[in-house]
């Protein structure tokens, strides 16, 4: 299993390392994976052409990605990262993919320390980070002044970003974008100015439909306790954030947990207290919104699956009475 998972991991290394070095573009892009990072993408692309080649990257496979990039000859070729923030020691492989020929431009919305920005200033011909609007706008800016189409969809997407939720269009994009095989659809309407379309309406319907079907799920297996709070416990079928509110409207709780069938929960509470329980159970969070994970073996992970049963729920009941 082990040994299994290891050699996907190197072949994804060794296909990654050979496309990069046979590229047939001068433009690398390297940005997110979310609504925010398909806009920049595809501002980049209304300026630089469809060739360019993009990689999609989660927060977490950042430092990888950027060390498989310095990995490459870059020829003097561009390198320009978005919507992706400084990580603890990214710059020594900034600073790598900067010795081996990449021209890398920065543009990020994220909070930076001055001291961060100059860790990284040394080895960029350009970084930019402005935390008041989207990374889209960010790049916008830096890229496509004076073009009107890429001005509206920086806007659409900063709507969302900041959640001012002005424009309806927003809330559609970011919804079909969170899941993983719609980015580059996305991307590619943005890119030629169509932000919404029959194909994107439908899209989004669909997960409406869907997300509906999970929340009521979850609702059905819902136990109740009666304690210091009223805490409803049920297991997850995705948008743990929607079947809390749908919880609390439909069974007047005010403290919903939902339990993925990997152990992992995510908690909503009225009352200020989420991350105080969420901290008991290798978690924490914000006060009203945390999460954490029960460790669960295959059997606890089964009656999830199989027959919506949490296990410790019952302790977890008796945390929440507890602070
Ligand atoms: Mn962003």
């Amino acid at each position: 299993m082990h040994l299994h998972l290891r050699n996907k991991t190197a072949e994804k290394k060794q296909s990654l390392r050979e496309n990069i070095l046979s590229r047939t573009t001068n433009i690398l892009h390297l940005t997110h994976n979310d609504l925010d990072a398909a806009g920049s993408d595809a501002i980049c692309r209304m300026v630089f052409g469809g060739e360019i080649f993009t990689l999609f990257s989660s927060v977490n496979r950042f430092g990888w990605f950027v060390a498989q990039i310095g990995s490459c000859n870059g020829k003097g070729d561009t390198l320009i990262i978005s919507d992706l923030g400084y990580q603890n020691g990214i710059e020594d492989q900034i600073r790598k993919a900067n010795a081996a020929g990449w021209r890398i431009w920065w543009y990020d919305h994220h909070a930076w320390t001055e001291e961060e920005m100059a860790r990284i200033q040394p080895f960029v011909l350009s970084l930019v980070v402005d935390v008041s609007c989207c990374a889209a706008a960010v790049v916008c800016r830096a890229v496509a002044v004076g073009n009107a189409v890429a001005v509206e969809v920086a806007r659409v997407i900063c709507d969302y970003d900041l959640w001012e939720h002005k424009d309806p269009r927003s809330a559609v994009l970011g919804i079909v974008t969170s899941k993983r095989q719609n980015l580059e659809l996305i991307r590619d309407k943005l890119a030629q100015g169509f932000l919404i379309d029959d194909e994107v309406s439908q899209i989004f319907a669909e997960i409406e439909r869907d997300k509906d079907v999970c929340i009521q799920k979850s609702i059905r297996h819902a136990k109740l306790f009666c304690g210091k709070y009223m805490l409803a416990v049920m297991p997850a079928y995705g948008y743990p954030s929607e079947t809390a509110a749908a919880a609390r409207r439909e069974l007047g709780c005010d403290m919903e947990l939902l339990v993925f069938d990997t152990g992992k929960f995510s908690l909503r509470s009225v009352a200020p207290v989420s991350h105080l329980i969420a901290r008991q159970f290798n978690g924490g969070g914000h006060p009203h919104a945390s999460g954490g994970s029960f460790s669960y073996g295959w059997k606890e992970r089964w009656m999830l699956k199989l027959f919506g049963r949490v296990a410790c729920a019952k302790a977890f009941a008796a945390a929440a009475d507890r602070v």
